[in-house]
């Protein structure tokens, strides 16, 4: 910086120590934990923790829970769908799917994913969400970059299958679906990028993995859900154009009810509009996958509220804050959806 007269300023000298930190926090929290249901507010769980949890919820909720392996990461974890109805026997509903961690250090994600799980079994005041549809979610997708979060690199984003490159290892998951996969302006060829979109499209298993689930509820997606961090956004398709879906208004109708609710309950500002115009450019992504390939209605990608060091560490004492927010937004787009009925 010196060098090419750059002005800078020193923000962190070293983060390995906040790091630890919050590692202690987390764990000294759940070490003081005594119910077997997870607390959402009182830590960050990981991959095993998060499967053990959805069993309990099968032999709880046996006639509302369905759980699932749609298969099996590049170090063979479980890959487990949770699907939640109200228990009427009617098959065949339309459904709203949500997924997390896609990306591995976004770890409000697959605590929001864990809170939508308990609001809609817990709470007699969400049954009207599903009365006429049915909900399925899938906390972690990076099960392997998840875990590597846990136990090696806090701020890991991509898989941990190997690339042609010895050196650099894992996919961006959000670059690698089979639709417009490719494009320069949107991800990189290179190994060594944080957006490097593959060898292949679907070359990752847990991609495979998302594309198959999202593909057998093809023609009956009311609505998919990203989660993501950060930023506040409600990122709408296209991610690999600068041009519109058709119904794109109808899309932003939903993103608008959402980020209302957020503005009234909390003062929280979310953007909304197309990811390209919003963010950045991305090709690959589940999002344009899910309306092009397995006519999702609506498709919105989340990004939830910043913390912590980096942006993608909140500290447990946050979690409460921004899953509760978050969760009015959620609701109310849901709401929306349902009151418009599928279309
Ligand atoms: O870059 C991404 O994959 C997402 N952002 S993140 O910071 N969580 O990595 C944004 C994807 C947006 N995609 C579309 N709107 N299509
Ligand atoms: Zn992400």
């Amino acid at each position: 910086m010196q060098l090419h007269g750059i002005e800078y300023k020193v923000l962190l000298e070293d983060l390995a120590p906040h790091v630890r930190a919050q590692r202690a926090e987390n764990l000294s929290s759940k070490a003081k934990q005594r119910t077997h249901r997870i607390d959402v507010f009182a830590a960050f769980y990981n991959h095993s923790e998060i499967n053990a949890y959805m069993e309990s919820l099968v032999q709880l909720y046996p006639k509302r829970v369905q759980l699932k392996t749609f298969g099996w990461s590049y170090e063979q974890r479980a890959l487990k769908i949770l699907t939640i109805s109200n228990g009427d026997g009617r098959r065949n509903k339309p459904v709203i799917f949500i997924d997390a961690t896609i990306h591995a250090r976004e770890w409000i994600a697959p605590s929001f994913a864990l809170y939508i799980i308990q609001q809609l079994l817990e709470q007699a005041e969400n049954a009207d969400l599903l009365l006429n549809y049915d909900w399925v979610i899938m906390p972690v997708v990076n099960a392997d970059g998840y875990e590597f979060t846990h136990s090696d690199s806090r701020f890991w984003r991509k898989t941990r299958k190997p690339t042609p490159i010895e050196e650099h290892i894992g996919t961006d998951i959000n670059r690698n679906f089979g639709y417009k996969w490719g494009d320069d302006a949107g991800s990189s060829g290179d190994p060594a990028e944080e957006i490097y979109r593959g060898e292949q499209p679907f070359d990752q298993p847990e991609t495979q993995v998302l594309r198959d689930a999202l593909l057998h509820y093809k023609d009956r997606l009311a609505f998919y859900l990203s989660l993501h961090s950060y930023g506040n956004y409600l990122l709408l398709p296209w991610g690999h154009t600068s041009s519109f879906p058709d119904n794109y208004f109808y899309m932003m109708e939903i993103a608008d009810a959402g980020a209302m609710a957020i503005i009234q309950s909390t003062n929280g500002i979310y953007s909304y509009g197309s990811g390209y115009h919003l963010m950045y450019p991305t090709s690959g992504d589940s999002n344009d996958f899910a309306v092009a390939l397995a006519n999702a209605t609506v498709a919105i990608t989340m990004e939830l509220p910043a913390g912590g060091f980096l942006g993608f560490d909140p500290w447990v004492t946050h979690i409460e804050g921004i899953v509760t927010e978050s969760w009015v937004g959620v609701r109310a787009m849901a709401l929306e959806v349902i009151s418009r009925g599928y279309q």
